[in-house]
């Protein structure tokens, strides 16, 4: 692999990551477009019905694309979408050589694209910094293999694992700048979802609030078999752009569910399962909304039940340098858990952030 390509793609990718947050259900991409050592053609893709990442590119480029090599971040479209086919796009502008970090894992797509570029006589590589494009689009990959949104449980503890005191005390474990990252990770999954014990807890309001301004909140995701979310709470009445949906069971009291409808929230009955609603089927209908990732924000049950469920793709996990003590004082996975440790979620692909003070471990469920 030549370092120029590395060099190209990792500008492509960084331009993808641009509209980090912002293309859902769609994937980010990014392209570059260089002749003779300069780049003359540079794009990402901004939001869903827009135009994707190579069109920006090879317009920036104009005449300047003839023979020149195109660097993008995920194998072009040749399917008639919400635009049409990159593919053609491409080889009406007179790229001579395509360089791919990974093929798209759309099944619409999927080396189709390619092929239709290789049989135009353009030159194809692929795999240039495929693992970064994987990671960057891990979120759509999920979704748009299996329908079903991406999974991130998200939680914050004291160094010797307890979300709150024996007294039930939990606010604020971590620190500010964990806080604030927690904003940043809202801002770029579709959804956040808690139970009903945290709302009426805490009467979170779940919105994305950046330092920067601009954030974009997620669809807020309320799991309550009951129906006991207050009508003042904050999920309900404060203003988001995006709707809040309460989930409850069968047999949820009609008049309850009624007045959190008339009071703006969308609610969706899911089956029962154990205690609380059924997850799996739950996540089903969620990725029929495109909803493509959900950080689960807990509480302790909620997140024993994901985890149980092996629902989780992925985790962070917040430790602030705090000891709190006491045998009463939960931690951040409840339920029954598991009862033999070869059965534990093991997790991996670990990488270790550092927030003022605090610990983030992020991994990937295996
Ligand atoms: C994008 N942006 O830059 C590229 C995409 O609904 P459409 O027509 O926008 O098509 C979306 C599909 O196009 C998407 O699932 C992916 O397979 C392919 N490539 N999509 O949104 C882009 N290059
Ligand atoms: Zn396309």
């Amino acid at each position: 692999m030549k370092d120029a390509d590395k060099y190209y793609m990792q500008m492509a990718l960084d331009l993808a990551a641009k509209a980090m947050g912002r293309t859902s259900p769609n994937p980010m991409v990014g392209a570059v477009v260089v002749r003779g050592g300069e780049v003359v053609g540079r794009g990402y893709h901004a939001r869903a019905g827009t135009p994707h990442a190579e069109v920006h590119a090879l317009r920036e480029a104009g005449n300047s694309a003839r023979g020149a090599t195109l660097y993008v971040t995920l194998e072009p479209c040749c399917h008639h979408g919400r635009t049409g086919p990159c593919t053609e796009a491409v080889i009406e502008a007179g790229i001579s050589r395509v360089v791919l970090a990974m093929s798209d894992p759309n099944p619409l797509v999927a080396g189709k694209g390619v092929q239709r570029l290789r049989e135009a006589g353009l030159q194809v590589e692929t795999g240039v910094l495929e693992e970064a494009s994987r990671k960057l689009n891990e979120v759509f990959i999920k979704y748009i293999t299996t329908r079903l949104p991406f999974v991130v449980l998200k939680t914050a503890m004291s160094l010797d694992g307890k979300i709150a005191t024996a007294g039930g005390e939990s606010q604020w474990i971590t620190g500010p700048y964990s806080r604030e990252y927690v904003h940043h990770l809202r801002d770029r999954y579709d959804a956040i979802l808690v139970g009903v014990g945290t709302v009426l807890a805490d009467n979170p309001s779940l919105t994305a609030r950046l330092p920067s301004g601009g954030g974009r909140d997620p669809v807020r995701v309320i799991l309550d078999s009951r129906a006991r979310t207050p009508q003042n709470a904050k999920v309900v009445t404060q203003a988001s752009r995006a709707p809040t949906i309460i989930v409850t069971t069968p047999g949820a009291p009609p008049e309850r569910v009624r007045a959190l409808q008339e009071a703006g929230a969308e609610i969706i009955e899911v089956p029962r399962e154990d205690a609380g609603v059924n997850l799996a089927l739950l996540l089903r209908e969620l990725g029929r909304r495109e909803i493509t990732g959900v950080l689960v924000e807990g509480g302790a049950r909620i997140n024993g039940s994901f985890v149980k469920a092996n629902l989780v793709d992925k985790v962070y996990w917040f430790m602030a340098p705090k000891i709190i003590g006491g045998a009463e004082a939960p931690g951040p996975v409840g339920g029954s858990g598991f009862s033999r440790l070869n059965d534990a979620l093991q997790v991996q692909d670990i990488t270790i952030y550092r927030f003022g003070e605090d610990i983030c471990l992020e991994g990937y469920a295996k």
